[in-house]
């Protein structure tokens, strides 16, 4: 990968007409008691679209092959390569899992930007009560509450994992793992997601349908014996309905929220649906969440720990 060319006043300074929102899950449609007083909040105008596709622009220069492709059709101007999304299997690897997660994926490794996005974090991060943490046992576990360990100057992991889903692309429920770096001094506590595209709520009226469906596949896969054939009958409707409406990617988008849920088979999430120059930052303890299935358009999300 070349260098990144960003330019100076890229990302600097504080964001214009941002505003915040804390997510109490007593008080969401529906209640979540299981998380009680957990952390999680949404900051809308972090970055403006402006900023947004200049960042998204960055990631997929540093993928675009530098040389033009030919083939039978004659030549190609380079397209960026995204790569699909892996999840982690331990000790460092990585493999494919289709029952978990499909997406296209960008890993961007850059301590210049995540520097920048934390600068304009920071502000918001200390009137959330985040930027030090200290006997908050629901964010550290026990452990660290009793042992009175503090969690001081945080920073945004450098590796940027730029994600891209359409045509029913999904990241199925888990939880994020806390990341602890080689020499153990410094863990995540806190995931970033940042939306690079779509328009905030929609309309619950038409998703539904099509978030049944998804409801319907992810039983199916999860349950003990999968009833292949009806997977199969399942995966192809949802195909359909997908395909029907994935058209170039400029369309608004449909789907694609970051659903917090209790338990792998609840029906009803919390729903956080992707807003261009959003941002969403949730406790990674105990919070289950996912990415709805897309059904229209394409849904960018820039993912990262606070560390
Ligand atoms: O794409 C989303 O909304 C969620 C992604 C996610 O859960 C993750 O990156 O861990």
């Amino acid at each position: 990968m070349g260098p990144l060319n960003i330019r100076d006043d890229f990302l600097r300074g504080p964001p214009k007409d941002a505003t915040v929102h804390n997510i109490d899950f007593t008080k969401t449609s529906p209640p979540i008691t299981a998380f009680k007083d957990n952390f999680a909040a949404i900051v809308d105008n972090f970055m403006t679209e402006a900023e947004c596709k200049e960042l998204l622009q960055i990631a997929e220069k540093s993928i675009t092959p530098t040389t033009t492709s030919t083939d039978a059709d004659g030549p190609h101007s380079p397209t960026p390569a995204w790569e699909r999304a892996m999840i982690n299997a331990g000790g460092g690897r990585q493999i494919m899992s289709v029952d978990s997660r499909k997406s296209g994926r960008i890993i961007l490794d850059s301590v210049d930007i995540s520097q920048r996005m934390m600068d304009r974090l920071l502000p918001f991060l200390r009137d959330f009560g985040i930027a030090r943490v200290q006997n908050q046992p629901l964010v550290t576990g026990l452990g660290p509450a009793r042992r009175g360990d503090v969690y001081l100057k945080p920073r945004l992991n450098e590796r940027l994992r730029f994600l891209r889903y359409e045509g029913g692309d999904y990241f199925r429920p888990h939880w994020d793992g806390c990341y602890v770096t080689p020499d153990e001094s410094e863990r995540s506590l806190f995931t970033i997601q940042l939306y690079l595209s779509g328009e905030g709520e929609q309309d619950m009226e038409e998703l539904r349908p099509y978030l049944e469906l998804a409801e319907k596949e992810n039983a199916l896969i999860i349950g003990v014996d999968p009833d292949e054939e009806e997977l199969r009958k399942v995966a192809a409707q949802k195909e359909e309905l997908s395909s029907e409406t994935v058209g170039g990617g400029s369309e608004t988008l449909l789907g694609g929220a970051t659903s917090f849920m209790h338990g792998f088979m609840v029906k009803d999430s919390v729903r956080v649906f992707p807003k261009t120059g959003r941002i969403l930052i949730f406790q990674q303890r105990n919070l289950m969440h996912g990415g709805d299935d897309v059904f229209r358009g394409v849904k960018y999300t820039v993912r990262s720990d606070l560390i």
